[in-house]
């Protein structure tokens, strides 16, 4: 078990975020990694950047991913025994890509009420020059106001920056197979890709059953049970193949 102990439980409280911690090591991830880009990545991107929404719920590899015990133990330390995949959403930004501004991810969610934690997972290595996340710790404890934006693509509003400190900003830089958790009410951004190195993470959003999500597709019960039954849910994805932390 990957259980948290008091100063982390109090540091996801007070800072609203965790990590980074190992889900494998680098050469399991490139094994991973293989495989998502066999099975995922059949497309060009466009502008630079491509978010892939939703694949846990057709191949097996994501849904490894988003359910690895290094995950789900530390998320239930938080979150309780019952716990809900309700989305993941692939970042991937090649050489170039574009900017991500400073936001709360609440703003953008359809459910109710608003809880969740996020595991990004680093698919590929990612430091500051390929535009690892950067978050303001204790940011989730308040709300900032949004403006529009016009530069971004994926975006069409962003934390207004008259607002965002980044006195202390963390860079979330991590070796391919580690990963941090964020609170829903965090500020992240992440710069262009200054470098020649993509940049792929996945995100994995959990939540509780108690919270109802008016998204197009079901849920999966991911740890425990729904007694609420709230929310279509669904069954994962047959396995073929174990992913390679399955022997660890
Ligand atoms: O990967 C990024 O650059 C941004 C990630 C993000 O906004 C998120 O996971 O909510």
């Amino acid at each position: 078990m990957n259980t948290l102990n008091k100063d982390e439980i109090n540091q996801f409280h007070e800072k609203g975020y965790l990590g980074p911690y190992d889900l494998c090591t680098p050469e399991q991830m490139s094994i991973v990694r293989e495989r998502i880009e066999t099975d995922l990545l059949g497309t060009p991107t466009v502008h630079g950047m491509a978010q892939y929404q939703t694949r846990h719920l057709d191949n097996r590899t994501v849904y490894d991913i988003c359910v690895a015990p290094a995950i789900l133990d530390r998320v239930a330390c938080l979150y309780g025994p019952d716990l809900v995949l309700w989305q993941s959403n692939f970042f991937m930004k090649e050489p170039g890509g574009k900017e991500i501004p400073w936001h709360q991810d609440r703003n953008y969610w359809p459910i109710e009420p608003v809880l969740n934690i996020s595991a990004w997972v680093a698919i590929d290595k990612v430091d500051s020059e390929n535009s690892c996340v950067k978050l303001i710790p204790a940011s989730h404890r308040k709300s900032f106001p949004e403006i529009p934006t016009e530069e971004h693509q994926a975006f069409s509003q962003r934390a207004d920056p008259e607002f965002v400190d980044t006195t202390d900003m963390v860079e979330m830089a991590l070796e391919a197979g580690q990963f941090f958790l964020f609170s829903e009410r965090l500020l992240h951004q992440s710069d262009v890709n200054r470098s020649d190195r993509r940049r792929m993470g996945l995100a994995v959003r959990l939540t509780v059953p108690l919270v109802r999500c008016w998204h197009d597709h079901p849920m999966v019960i991911v740890r425990g049970e729904d007694r609420l039954n709230f929310n279509e849910v669904t069954e994962p994805p047959a396995q073929d193949t174990p992913p390679p932390w399955a022997e660890n």
